[in-house]
């Protein structure tokens, strides 16, 4: 086993998505999705500090296959940013697919930050949405609060937590994925490439063992 690692003031804790409708049952499930909901709340338990972030779509937004007639989900089409993958309907504003999983127990979360909420641009990253310029404020609340280090979990590794973690870092912070405490939707290998992009950007990925301590 590897080294514990010991957590101070400049750690955060950072649960990625861990709402209904990415879970069993949910309009846009990952398997096992819940399965991290334990690891997140002992994990919330471990860090001093806890974010959540929460997919917070309009109804009819542009990343619904439902948008866009005669498209399927998991098509991609064009948006004016770039590629852009089509999703069922998922996390409307309001409903029980958009709210946190009934057993997330993280009271003490000192933030929110809602995203996808802007009905032409999808956000994956809880930093910068897909147009990859506009800003959701992560990052600037993460420096102001002088947090320097930033785990990840939640859902789903190859989407949400996989750009989060790349933007973290190149927002300037340490970006560290749990890896045990996150589950993917694997489109395509999506999972490997997330990997992979992760690595490359100088993301570090642990198990939840090493923060036990
Ligand atoms: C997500 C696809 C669409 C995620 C959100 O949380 O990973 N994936 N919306
Ligand atoms: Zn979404």
């Amino acid at each position: 086993m590897s080294e514990p690692i010991t957590l101070g003031r400049d750690d955060v804790l950072l649960v990625v998505d861990v709402q209904n409708d990415f879970c069993p049952g949910g309009a846009l499930a990952v398997t096992d999705g819940d399965a991290v909901v334990p690891l997140a709340n002992r994990l919330g338990r471990t860090f001093s500090h806890v974010l959540l972030t929460q997919d917070w779509h309009p109804p009819g937004h542009q990343s619904f296959a439902s948008a866009h007639p005669g498209r399927r989900p998991f098509e991609t089409i064009q948006a004016a940013y770039g590629a852009q993958t089509l999703w069922p309907d998922h996390c409307v504003q309001g409903t029980e697919g958009a709210a946190f999983h009934p057993e997330l127990d993280l009271t003490q979360a000192e933030l929110i930050i809602r995203k996808g909420f802007r009905p032409e641009i999808d956000s994956y990253s809880a930093f910068f949405e897909n147009d990859r310029k506009t800003a959701t404020g992560l990052g600037g609340y993460l420096r102001q609060r002088g947090f320097t280090r930033v785990f990840l979990v939640g859902l789903a590794t190859d989407y949400c937590v996989h750009y989060s973690a790349v933007d973290a870092v190149g927002e300037g912070f340490q970006a560290v994925v749990i890896e045990d405490a996150c589950r993917a939707i694997d489109l395509d290998g999506s999972l490997a490439e997330a990997r992979e992009n992760m690595a490359k950007a100088g993301v570090s990925f642990i198990t939840s063992d090493r923060l036990s301590a």
